[in-house]
């Protein structure tokens, strides 16, 4: 029996510790830690609407994810109503920050779990494009200064015939180009990138022409050529080839509890989803249940915060950090769903649509949830959502000329009191923001955010977070080389910059812990 230590966890967003225990070679106990406070002053006692622009800095990957919600939220409380053109704007917005994170995470934070990369330098293939990457990548790897690291030593499931990864790494050279054009779509209505200026509370502040749909279209188009045709077939090649025995064995499954808010509003942006919402307990797929916010909590039994005097749900709960806390181990509090800990993103929103060709690959191939199922889903919900999005466009065309809709619409002042919730599907999963509002001004502001959700610490109850959960059982044949952990904690696509906040409103202080 040993302990495993990894920390930092590179490839990821924002800095995760994970400890293990492996005993004859499997993981039995596990914890998730987050190390970083960040201490995120924030809205507390300002313009409810400065929310969406200081919210939107608590990240840099999913900024346009923050504004979304919270404006989503300023919405609920402001009482406005979001023009049609307004909601498409927004969904578009979004979406291609959606596309953007898809290449970054698979090919740039997670493909290399499963590539001997070594294996560039044996290409002996004529195709013109890949002997420029086995020259450009095989002088790093002769130099010694090893490329696309840190990593493992690959194991039985690296693939490492020398065609399919050289191609694969051709791939990942191409999906940073695929990065920058996401980027740029997004910004087109959006106005810049990383953190956008468009998405206001009543809607956006943009107004859009024809040229700038089609621009949006002509590299949308480019998107779903490279979805499709690149990033699907590459997740299928592995996932149905040398991770297959992963993939049947469901590794880094977890408690088969799934969660979805609902993303991109279709018609009422609260209602009718693209991404619907749903909730799935015990992985009774026939039993997709209806959301209810209130049975949102979060609690930090095991997290440095002190206890919520006013609850643990987040219209009342506070943020208030506690480093001397017996046994807390983490500063991400542990958000659970009538109690129990979800696991929320990309495979949770695939198993709450349920669309056919993607069950129809996990029956073929009886594949259970875990690390592959993951990445599957993230593939396949990314080229499905690249292809609404073309329907937006269409939509947004047959609104342009209602110059007028598009305008935001007046929705005065603040409200002297009352409280808003925005709820949404952001790349990572279900993000929710909630606001109250008092004097006018903000009173309370809370954000469960998808890491979170998934990498929280244990709950008062004893229960493991999402990610510890699907860490238990996980094969470590060799503890010196821990590669199955990090294929469990990257498949969750974590970003801890979002999992950990602050709402100090006094003092402005970015605090000073130590943790020994
Ligand atoms: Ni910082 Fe985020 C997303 C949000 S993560 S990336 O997606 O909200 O938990």
């Amino acid at each position: 029996m040993g302990k495993v230590v990894i920390d930092p966890v590179t490839r990821i967003e924002g800095h995760l510790k994970v400890e293990v225990e492996v005993t004859n070679g499997v993981v039995t106990d596990a914890r998730s830690i987050g190390t970083m406070f960040r201490g995120l002053n924030a809205v507390k006692s300002r313009d409810p609407r400065d929310a969406t622009y200081v919210t939107e800095r608590t990240c840099g990957v999913c900024a346009s994810a923050h504004g979304w919600a919270s404006s989503l939220c300023l919405d609920d409380a402001f009482g406005a109503k979001v023009p049609a053109g307004g909601r498409i704007i927004r969904n578009l917005i979004t979406s291609a920050m959606w596309l953007h994170d898809a290449a970054l995470h698979f090919y740039h934070l997670s493909a290399l779990d499963f590539l001997d990369i070594t294996a560039v330098a044996k290409y002996q293939g004529q195709d013109p494009g890949l002997l420029r990457v086995k020259e450009k990548i095989g002088k790093l790897i002769a130099a010694g200064t090893a490329p696309l690291t840190p990593r493992y030593e690959p194991d039985e499931y690296c693939v490492n015939d020398p065609e399919l990864v050289t191609l694969a790494v051709s791939h990942y050279l191409k999906a940073l180009d695929m990065q920058a054009k996401a980027k740029k779509m997004s910004a087109l209505f959006a106005g810049k990138q990383p953190h956008q200026s468009s998405i206001v509370v009543g809607g956006v502040t943009m107004l859009p022409n024809i040229e700038v749909v089609e621009q949006y279209r002509s590299l949308l188009l480019e998107q779903i050529d490279f979805l499709e045709n690149v990033y699907l077939q590459d997740v299928l090649t592995f996932g149905t080839g040398p991770l297959l025995p992963l993939a049947q064995a469901g590794v880094g499954g977890g408690y088969n509890n799934f969660l979805s808010f609902g993303g991109f509003g279709l018609d009422d942006e609260k209602k009718n989803f693209f991404l619907p919402a749903g909730v799935i307990m015990d992985g009774d797929l026939s039993k997709v249940m209806a959301v209810d916010q209130s049975k949102v909590t979060e609690g930090v039994t095991y997290a440095w915060y002190k206890d919520s005097p006013k609850g643990d749900h987040p219209y009342d709960s506070d943020t208030v950090p506690d480093i001397k806390r017996k046994d807390a181990y983490s500063f991400v509090k542990a958000p659970r769903y009538d109690g129990k800990p979800v696991e929320v993103g990309n495979l949770a929103r695939m198993l709450v649509m349920q669309p056919k060709p993607f069950m129809d690959i996990v029956a073929k191939y009886s594949i259970k949830p875990g690390v592959v199922a993951r990445h599957a889903a993230r593939a396949y919900e990314a080229v499905i959502l690249a292809k609404e999005m073309l329907n937006w466009c269409n939509a947004l065309e047959a609104e342009i000329g209602k110059v007028s809709e598009f305008t935001i619409p007046s929705i005065g002042n603040p409200p002297a009191t009352g409280q808003g919730v925005g709820l949404t599907e952001v790349p990572r999963g279900a993000l929710g923001h909630w606001i109250k509002i008092k004097d006018h001004k903000t009173e309370n502001y809370q954000m469960v955010v998808p890491t979170t959700w998934n990498f929280s610490p244990k709950d008062a109850q004893g229960n493991y977070g999402p990610l510890e959960k699907a860490l238990i059982g996980v094969p470590v044949p060799d503890e010196n080389n821990p590669i199955n952990i990090v294929r469990v904690v990257r498949s969750l696509n974590p970003c801890l910059a979002c999992a950990i906040h602050l709402i100090d409103p006094q003092t402005n202080e970015i605090h000073k812990f130590k943790i020994s």
